[in-house]
């Protein structure tokens, strides 16, 4: 027995979806613009996850140039069927739904590698697939409704796919638009064949405030498919802005070996009952059955802030494990959790044993296109995260510094500029697209550490120990700049425009939760 504390996976970690393997359980979450695309986590008690490797992981995978932020990668599913792991999964361009589109990928290794994309002629978001005892594959996902009789309603749709022609066949069934009448976005489907039975797990409400878990069944998998008269069966709509934990919705259910039945989902753990600036994160939930129906958190019908395991979780073995990482240290340059825009690390910066380098571009963090980034989820809402910097390689007219971000539009930098009269430390909020300074010093001694003192919703922006600015991340969140994202800490490296010559030397970063 153990009892353990949600989320399992903080931070920006939305749309889990998960499979069981033996004795092994797999996991997947959303990544938007950022990459690697898609980690893998694996775990042996749902609590303590280890990133093995990443879906997306290799150039040119995938095309990402100029998907603005919030667009990209959106809720992928993971599966196993006969020695395979297939992720099926959307990149979105919000801004041209002519590119883009959903696709699978298998591997026999979830670590990788995962194969090339195979396109799915379908449309809309949130493809899953399912194996039924027959060894057909179906594969279903949600899309704006054809016919709809009210704005943003949804339906899912599934269809018969043949993994030897690579394409549909048979005919396309809806099958379910929502439990509540007018529920915007009946979303992130997933089908599962249990005991007989067909059953379907679908959030809807939007993935904001009013998310939710619903339920249906039918003896086919075509339908007709009846819903739960408990629907939705869990949510958190209606607890109001008192609750700290809000948005519960999009759920993907697992038997374990023991037989016990549970649901990974999104949430977000909100102070005030409204602003996430860590975005949304993995939750864990038990799942009964009673009449055959599944009982999201049965005798609490919400998600459980503790839960209790009826197996024990001991100690991580490696520093790659969560939520052991919140040991505060050093992130080193091969930390699995490093990330950067529209392109790997790999090809942005270079590792140097303890040591990094990202050479500057000209592009800024403004820019939906690769930029000199590299960053981190903030996964907790009180953590120091710190950089020191060796600025001897930066050009005249270039700048690098630190980067707390959420988008193109939305994020807050501190950053060095070198000029030909030595070098300035400035702090920006860019705030709806409007850069708005905060400070701005010409530096009489050399540079010190730069970072985030994260307190709550109070982001310190400090220099050599000294705050030298304060931003309320309830400015930053996905409520006050309309995105999908958590926010990101990290390093960034920019010419302005110019043609850049210069870099920057991360000599440590630190996530220190406080
Ligand atoms: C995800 C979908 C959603 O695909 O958010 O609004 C999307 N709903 O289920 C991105 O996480």
């Amino acid at each position: 027995m153990a009892t353990v504390a949600n989320p399992v996976l903080p931070g920006c970690h939305p749309d889990p979806s998960i499979c069981r393997v033996g004795e092994w359980y797999y996991l997947v979450t959303s990544t938007f613009e950022y990459l690697p695309g898609l980690p893998v986590m694996r775990s042996r008690d749902l609590v303590r996850w280890q990133t093995i490797g990443h879906v997306i992981d290799r150039t040119g995978m995938l095309d990402y140039e100029g998907i603005a932020s919030s667009g990209g990668l959106y809720a992928p599913t993971i599966r196993h069927h006969d020695g395979l792991f297939w992720v099926v999964c959307t990149i979105v361009d919000q801004n041209d739904d002519t590119r883009g589109g959903n696709f699978l990928v298998t591997a026999t290794d979830p670590a990788g590698p995962w194969s090339d994309p195979i396109w799915l002629d379908v449309d809309g978001i949130d493809p899953s697939v399912a194996f039924d005892d027959d060894g057909r594959v179906w594969m279903h996902g949600t899309r704006l409704a054809r016919e709809p009789e009210y704005f943003h309603q949804t339906e899912v749709w599934v269809r018969e796919y043949s993994p030897v022609e690579r394409a549909f066949v048979g005919p396309e069934h809806v099958i379910w638009r929502g439990a509540v009448r007018s529920a915007v976005w009946a979303e992130g489907p997933h089908l599962y064949q249990i005991d007989g039975r067909w059953y379907l797990v679908a959030a809807e409400g939007g993935t904001e405030y009013h998310h939710a878990v619903s339920v249906a069944r039918a003896d086919e998998i075509a339908g007709p498919y009846e819903g739960n008269r408990a629907n939705p069966v869990l949510t958190h709509r209606h607890l109001g802005r008192a609750t700290d934990v809000i948005g519960a919705g999009h759920a993907d259910i697992v038997q374990a070996a023991d037989g016990s039945w549970w649901a990974v989902l999104l949430a977000m753990r909100a102070a005030d009952g409204h602003h996430y600036p860590l975005g949304r994160e993995t939750f864990l939930c038990p799942v009964s059955w009673e009449d055959g129906w599944p009982v999201f958190a049965p005798g609490e019908g919400r998600v459980p802030r503790e839960v209790e395991l009826p197996w024990s979780v001991t100690p991580a073995p490696a520093a790659a494990w969560q939520p052991d990482d919140r040991v505060p240290g050093t992130v080193r340059p091969d930390d699995a959790r490093w990330t950067a825009l529209r392109a790997l690390p790999s090809e942005v910066s270079e590792d140097d044993g303890g040591t990094w380098t990202l050479p500057a571009r000209a592009e800024t963090l403004a820019d939906a296109t690769v930029v000199a980034f590299r960053g981190l989820r903030q996964q907790h809402a009180d953590v120091d995260a710190f950089a020191d910097l060796d600025l001897a390689a930066l050009a005249d007219g270039e700048s690098a510094g630190f980067a707390i971000r959420q988008s193109e539009k939305d994020h807050v930098t501190l950053a060095f500029a070198r000029t030909s009269a030595g070098l300035t430390l400035r702090a920006t909020h860019r705030h709806g697209g409007e850069d708005r300074v905060l400070h701005d010093e010409a530096l009489a001694s050399e540079p010190g550490r730069i970072g985030v003192r994260a307190r709550g919703y109070r982001y310190e922006l400090v220099h050599a120990d000294a705050v030298v600015a304060a931003v309320d991340a309830r400015e930053l969140d996905a409520v006050a700049t309309g995105g999908f994202l958590g926010v990101w800490f990290g390093v960034f490296a920019t010419s302005h425009g110019a043609p850049p010559r210069g870099q920057v030397t991360i000599a440590a970063f630190d996530y220190a939760p406080a």
